[in-house]
């Protein structure tokens, strides 16, 4: 569906990330080798996240509701890349790796390629995320007869035009689910690459398990039972 890239709209939520942030823009602007934007959509972060920000050429919204999901489809929704490429801005992901997770979703003909971080070979996942993981990835696959290992990985390159396709409405964690199951119903490749677990250095998860679990459940099963879910 894409077959060059022109622009890529690297798209990364922020919630208090003041050691981590920097880093990430860094990393981007350093390995990226394709024409980029960054979009950082900050959720009213209370230490130096935005005057990080600001210093850098990145464009900044600020969006003060709480949510993940949220923040990412804000992002995308202003992003002008035909390639949006979505990431955590708490360092957890290797940016490096930022132009094999592009090329990887161009070669293979693909709608979404997802950074998988189930052969990092550090084993550097915490067991809880690690296995809860595990049991939300064989779920979805079997329900929407994929082959993924990692369908919690928040770092993806995602073909505009397909996105634009789709309507999201989930603005928690379970979004990066929902991108999942709609990009399935829709028929949309959706390929894998192999990347590393880094442990957060600053600050804490903002991950709530039990909730995150629920919706992220409720929303593989909507999608399995309404065929055409909105
Ligand atoms: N704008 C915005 N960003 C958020 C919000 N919640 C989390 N984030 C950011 O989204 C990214 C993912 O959140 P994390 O807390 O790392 O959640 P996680 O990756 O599931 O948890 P860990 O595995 O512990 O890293 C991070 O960059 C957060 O700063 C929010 O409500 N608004
Ligand atoms: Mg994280």
């Amino acid at each position: 569906m894409t077959s060059k890239v022109e622009l890529v709209s690297v798209v990364i939520p922020t919630l208090n990330e003041a050691g981590n942030i920097l880093e990430v823009i860094n990393t981007v602007e350093k390995e990226l080798r394709y024409p980029y934007e960054i979009i950082i959509v900050d959720g009213g972060s209370t230490d130096n996240t935005r005057k990080i920000v600001k210093n850098k050429k990145c464009k900044l919204i600020i969006e003060t509701k709480r949510g993940y999901g949220l923040a990412l489809r804000l992002g995308m929704k202003t992003a002008k890349g035909n390639i949006i490429v979505m990431v955590d801005g708490d360092g957890t992901y290797e940016l490096k790796h930022v132009n094999i997770v592009i090329n990887r979703m161009i070669k293979k003909d693909a709608e979404l390629c997802l950074a998988t971080r189930m052969y990092d070979p550090n084993k550097a996942m915490g067991m809880m995320n690690f296995v809860g993981n595990k049991v939300i990835t064989f779920c979805f696959n079997m329900l929407y007869k994929q082959n993924l290992s990692d369908s919690q990985s928040g770092y993806r390159a995602i073909s505009r035009i397909a996105f634009n396709k789709i309507k999201f409405k989930e603005d928690d964690m379970a979004f990066a689910t929902e991108m999942l199951v709609k990009f399935s119903q829709k028929k949309f490749k959706i390929v894998e690459i192999p990347t590393i677990y880094k442990e957060r250095k600053y600050g804490k998860p903002k991950l709530r398990r039990f909730k995150s679990g629920i919706e992220i459940f409720t929303t593989m099963l909507k999608g399995f039972t309404e065929k055409h879910y909105e």
